[in-house]
């Protein structure tokens, strides 16, 4: 098998006329974005995209940072890449907001925090907040993801914010997953409570300058002797994503994060659990789509409609009815 490539090399080999594609496995910043622009806009032209790469993709490691909002994640990304950097890893972060398709803010504040990596092409950075329309955000994001593989990154990044089922989903396409709580914030041990994050792989405390830190560190220990012990013990890092402390001591865990479900063939495990439920959310939201289609242009669903209405037939047998003539060779 050929060598990664390089995410800086430009082979000026080949006169022009490259495919999107190939530049985008070249580690084009700009293939890049446009790929992903690509597939948040359910352009068919992305999915032909990822279709053609995805054969390159599975070398990046995958890691999701969620949390309440306001706990420093986006700083605590921008530290983390600074670090990876420094190291010579090549990063590609992905924000995703999907509480709004209008998160100007957010992502204003979050492009801020990274601006120092603007230049760097080591460094490609990404919100995202369209649902696009097959789907949805989580598909979506597992998508652009590929491509940032696929274009070469060492490393990707996933930023939501963790409170509900949707980041859940978007999260599970991480390989490694980190919950970033602060403390003083009754958010933050709400949200580890609730198992929003069913089990996160790796805690991070951030804002340890804060005078409650070590409360909050012994209120996550006192809710995770409940849970059910496990091969892996999840680590409580404290970092001050702010001033960069801690940062070594989250890449270390995370490295030996990585090593761990290598070793023991969870990565594998987890990775074919997380594709399995990708094919099933984009084969059901296809089918939704074609049925929808198929009723609208039907006037005997119409008229079906009508009987519910007038008592004549019950919803469960109208949509049996309904299943049937779509399943039925037309
Ligand atoms: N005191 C202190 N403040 C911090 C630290 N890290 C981040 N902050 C501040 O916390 C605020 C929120 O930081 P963000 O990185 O935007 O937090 P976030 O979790 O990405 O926020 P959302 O994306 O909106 O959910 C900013 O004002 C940061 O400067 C820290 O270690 N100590
Ligand atoms: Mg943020």
């Amino acid at each position: 098998m050929p060598d990664r490539v390089p995410w800086h090399s430009h082979p000026a080999m080949t006169g022009g006329g490259k495919s999107l594609a190939e530049r985008l496995l070249d580690g084009d910043r700009r293939a890049l974005a446009r790929g992903i622009s690509l597939v948040e806009n359910d352009d068919p032209e992305g999915w032909a995209l990822v279709r053609e790469v995805y054969p390159k993709t599975g070398r990046a490691a995958i890691v999701g940072f969620t949390g309440p909002p306001g706990v420093g994640k986006s700083t605590l990304l921008g530290a983390l890449t600074k670090l990876e950097r420094a190291r010579e890893r090549s990063v590609a972060v992905l924000s995703i907001d999907p509480s709004s398709p209008f998160t100007k803010g957010a992502l204003l504040g979050d492009r801020i925090r990274l601006t120092e990596h603007f230049l760097d092409q080591g460094v490609f950075i990404r919100s995202m907040a369209n649902r696009g329309a097959l789907g949805g955000l989580s598909e979506a994001t597992l998508q652009a993801a590929l491509l940032m593989d696929a274009s070469g990154r060492e490393l990707v990044l996933l930023e939501t914010v963790g409170v509900g089922q949707a980041e859940v989903d978007i999260i599970d396409h991480a390989d490694t997953v980190v919950l970033v709580l602060m403390p003083g914030s009754g958010d933050s041990i709400q949200a580890l409570k609730a198992g929003v994050m069913e089990i996160p792989d790796v805690i991070v405390v951030n804002k340890a300058d804060h005078p409650l830190t070590d409360t909050m560190i012994r209120e996550i220990k006192g809710v995770l002797a409940l849970g059910p012990s496990r091969s892996w013990e999840v680590p409580i890092v404290r970092t001050e994503a702010a001033r960069g402390e801690g940062i070594e001591e989250l890449v270390d865990q995370l490295e030996r994060h990585r090593e761990h479900i290598v070793a023991e063939g969870t990565l594998m495990e987890r990775r074919r659990r997380n594709l399995m439920s990708e094919v099933l959310a984009i084969a059901t939201s296809r089918m939704r789509r074609e049925l929808q289609a198929s009723v609208q242009a039907d006037p005997d669903v119409r008229e079906l409609l009508d009987r519910v209405v007038s008592r004549e037939i019950d919803p469960a047998s109208a949509a049996g009815t309904i299943l049937e003539r779509a399943q039925a060779p037309s």
